[in-house]
């Protein structure tokens, strides 16, 4: 139970941080929402003098920035916190404390930048943050690196969300749910969280880069030191174009689920849609030049990025035409969720037409960035993840409410959002096609866009009245509503099994799935779980447990126990945020110390858990028996760490990809010449961590026989050291890196590879005290792989990263 008071900080319990999340990123749809209405009063006649200028770009930067980053994101990863183990038959998700770490992340990234925004340094160059624009010498206050710094930190939490959400869909499901058995909801979260684990770090990257270009001065986007500002532009819709599928995927995910119960009856091509939502995973990735047509890209290339951008309305029309298929069968019954369900469907299908337009080069060239755009992008984003929202909010609130909606409401709210929605943006494709460019805060009259504009504004505050008649509505549900006892939808997923409100552990046992876990019947094995008839169904030395299966066959495989409440999380949080701030007042001494307590913090958190003796099988009811999931190899924390692994691999390739790019594309790299750098240095970091890796491969390979691992693992340990300070003392040799874009880059990669060996070294040494703490055996060897993991990993990158830089070096004449 959370407890009252201050110490409710300390839950890390998923059905409270999914609520949380979930009220923190409304709390910032409704800020996003006032700073909308703010420029539609702007907007509303023409050479208003309503906020200048200055004000008007901060304010649409804000919005456009509270609304990606802020809101949707960060909406639906609470969604998920909250409903995922509940629709897979679990008790949490994966890693209870990181899901507050991330929490935590979020609040205060977020909090950064509302309180940057109301003392006026809020960024300014738009919600994509243009180079040169959001450079130093066009935006020279801290504008631009609030953003930068508070966007950060906030990605960090949706990283950690992305790997944790991954491994919970793929380690912990009920027994005998295999992936062929799985609601579509985890499917579509499966393939979100993946496409966040690669689609986040370029972005993280570009952001780090652009920081280090304003804080240090390194030019990687300073076109008159060999740097490009296209490279910002690559990295930025790299990340840019999947995240619109990103939001999107979840919130179909929310559509495939809720449009079976009203229609009452299953979805219709439940493999077709499988293979839609990969395929759309897939296809988003290859899409994020179409941002980028009027830059001047080569011919070819603009005929394959339209294709393939025309591409992704395949996997689109299947799952529409499941939907409709799935209506038109059923006996559909009409109730709130399913009027916003049809609101989405009537939007959403403009929003797909005009992106068709868009799709085609021509016209795009005719209305970049003008308010077409700003119309279509509001079609998709609002038709494809607001109101599919809201039709979530109606459906699964009495979950959390345990209460049933009045109605009284409802029905209201919802006309006026469509009809404010359709009159707002719909109008605004004509002022568009009418020539009128978006971020300007003033037009002048007689241009015909003035009569357009007002009615536009006016269908904001529409729009507006009816968002307040919602949350009326949701405040009176929790306060009046009807009281129902199990599943008031006749849904017939897992989630309605639980009790509403739900207690702390979901479900009193853990079903067996034997069929397809969007035809199970909550009202009947409610009732059976809540009488313990299930797995883990009775509490062993007062641990809360829950099951781990096999990724495939959803096989009983190993027993995980849940961490308590605590305050590390918080404190974790608290350090890693005044990093973020020191760093944003330039007080660079004081970022590092609080990015060592950040780091030393982490140390602490393994500390409490795990076992230092061997338990072996233990039982798991239904007459079974299954170790714990510290004896397990295939454990949740060690696929954590592979995925992280992915994650961190792409942010190395969005870094070798940069120093690629702007050795081939940039200006500027005519007069230089080749770099006397020694060879030496690299070659000890080469073999060193090569040794490194060795031996972590052999600690780990001794343990697992049963011999002591020390050895190996403090070779280990010394050896990445070794490799870290060569890569630091290579760094002399470099001329100075505010010269040139090739000595910052290589400066970035040297640093980059440092880094990795240094944790790859401090992750051997953690094993090592491990071991001495008697934590590791032959059947307990988590941080002895996580170790390896990590070893061969900063041994695979130096070599690339040496190359890079080596290549760097030798360019121009000698
Ligand atoms: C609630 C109703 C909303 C209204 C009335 C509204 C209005 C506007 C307007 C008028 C602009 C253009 C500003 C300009 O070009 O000068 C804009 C930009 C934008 N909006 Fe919205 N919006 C709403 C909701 C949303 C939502 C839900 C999202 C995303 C989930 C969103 C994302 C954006 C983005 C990304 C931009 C671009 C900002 C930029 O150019 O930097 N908006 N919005
Ligand atoms: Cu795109």
């Amino acid at each position: 139970m959370t407890p009252k008071g201050i110490g409710a900080l300390s839950s890390v319990n998923h059905t409270v941080l999914g609520k949380r999340f979930m009220v923190v990123a409304l709390t910032f749809f409704a800020i996003g929402g006032f700073l909308s209405m703010l420029i539609r009063a702007q907007l509303a006649t023409p050479h208003s003098a309503f906020i200048g200028p200055e004000i008007y770009n901060q304010i649409f930067t804000m919005h456009g920035t509270v609304m990606m980053f802020l809101f949707a994101i960060p909406m639906f990863e609470g969604f998920v916190i909250y409903m995922l183990p509940k629709m897979l038959g679990a008790r949490d998700m994966a890693f209870p404390r990181l899901t507050a770490y991330g929490f935590w992340c979020y609040l205060f990234g977020g909090s950064i930048l509302i309180i940057a925004m109301l003392a006026g340094m809020a960024p300014d160059s738009g919600w994509f943050m243009y180079t040169p624009l959001s450079s130093r010498p066009y935006t020279p206050g801290i504008n631009a690196d609030v953003w930068l710094l508070g966007i950060t930190f906030v990605e960090i939490s949706a990283v950690t969300a992305a790997v944790e959400i991954f491994v919970s869909i793929l380690k912990m499901r009920a027994p005998g749910m295999s992936l062929t058995r799985m609601p579509l909801m985890g499917w579509y979260m499966l393939v979100t969280s993946g496409m966040m684990i690669v689609g986040f770090p370029p972005l993280i990257l570009g952001s780090i880069l652009l920081e280090l270009e304003r804080a240090f001065d390194l030019p990687f986007f300073d076109p008159t030191r060999g740097g490009d500002p296209l490279l910002w532009q690559h990295l930025f819709w790299l990340f840019g174009h999947p995240e619109v599928y990103i939001i999107f995927l979840p919130a179909a995910g929310a559509l495939s689920t809720i449009i079976p119960v009203f229609a009452q009856r299953q979805i219709l091509g439940y493999r077709a849609i499988i293979a839609a939502i990969v395929a759309m995973g897939f296809l988003s990735f290859g899409l994020w030049v179409h941002h980028m047509f009027t830059v001047g890209i080569p011919h070819l290339a603009l005929a394959f990025f339209s294709a393939a951008s025309a591409l992704v309305a395949i996997p689109t029309a299947v799952q529409i035409f499941a939907w409709l298929g799935t209506l038109a069968s059923g006996r559909s019954r009409w109730d709130v969720p399913m009027l916003y369900v049809f609101g989405f469907f009537f939007i959403f299908v403009i929003g797909g037409l005009t992106g068709v337009m868009l799709a085609m080069v021509p016209f795009n060239t005719q209305v970049h960035d003008t308010h077409f755009v700003v119309a279509h992008l509001h079609y998709v984003l609002v038709g494809g993840f607001v109101f599919p929202m809201l039709a979530g909010i109606y459906h699964w609130l009495p979950h959390i409410s345990g209460r049933q909606s009045l109605y009284r409401l409802s029905i209201p709210s919802f006309w006026l959002i469509f009809v404010g929605f359709n009159l707002t943006f719909f109008l605004m494709h004509l002022t568009g096609l009418m020539g009128m460019p978006r971020r300007i805060s003033t037009y002048p009259s007689n241009w015909g866009w003035d009569w357009l504009n007002l009615l536009s504004s006016i269908g904001g505050f529409i729009l507006t009245m009816g968002f307040c008649l919602v949350l009326a509505d949701i405040i009176l549900q929790f306060r009046f509503g009807r009281w129902f006892r199990r599943d008031p939808w006749q849904a017939q997923t897992l989630e309605w099994a639980t009790p509403t409100p739900p207690p702390s552990y979901n479900f009193a046992a853990i079903p067996r799935i034997e069929k397809r876990a969007d035809a199970l019947e909550p009202a009947l094995i409610g009732p059976a779980l809540a009488g313990g008839n299930g797995y883990l169904g009775f509490a062993r030395n007062d641990d809360q447990e829950t099951m781990g299966v096999d990724m495939l066959t959803g096989a009983a495989e190993h027993v995980i126990i849940l961490p308590r409440r605590t305050f590390l999380p918080l404190w974790t949080a608290l350090a890693t945020g005044s990093f973020f701030l020191s760093f944003l007042f330039g007080q660079y001494w004081l970022a590092a110390f609080a990015a060592l307590v950040t780091l030393a913090l982490f140390l602490v958190w393994p500390a409490t858990l795990g076992r230092q003796t061997d338990t072996g099988p233990v039982d798991i009811g239904m007459g079974e028996q299954a170790p714990l999931d510290i004896e397990s190899p295939n454990n949740v924390s060690i696929l954590a760490n592979r995925t992280a692994l992915v994650t961190d691999g792409t942010l190395f390739s969005s870094l070798l990809f940069g120093g690629l790019f702007l050795l081939v594309v940039a200006p500027n790299w005519d007069g230089v010449t080749a770099l006397d750098l020694p060879l030496w240095p690299g070659l000890v970091a080469i073999t060193a961590s090569a040794a490194g890796a060795a031996l972590a491969w052999w600690a780990r390979q001794r343990n697992a026989h049963g011999n002591t691992a020390s050895l190996a693992a403090i070779g280990s340990g010394i050896a990445q050291t070794l490799a870290a300070l060569a890569l630091l003392l290579a760094l002399i040799w470099v001329p100075d890196p505010t010269a040139h874009a090739r000595h910052a880059m290589i400066v970035a990669l040297l640093g980059f590879a440092a880094i990795h060996t240094g944790l790859a070294a401090l992750l051997s040494f953690h094993a090592l005290w491990r071991i001495h703490r008697g934590y590791l055996s032959a059947r307990r060897q988590t941080e002895l792989i996580i170790a390896w993991l990590w070893g061969g990993y900063a041994a695979a990158i130096v070599l690339p990263a040496m190359g890079l830089s080596f290549m760097l070096s030798r360019v121009g004449g000698t």
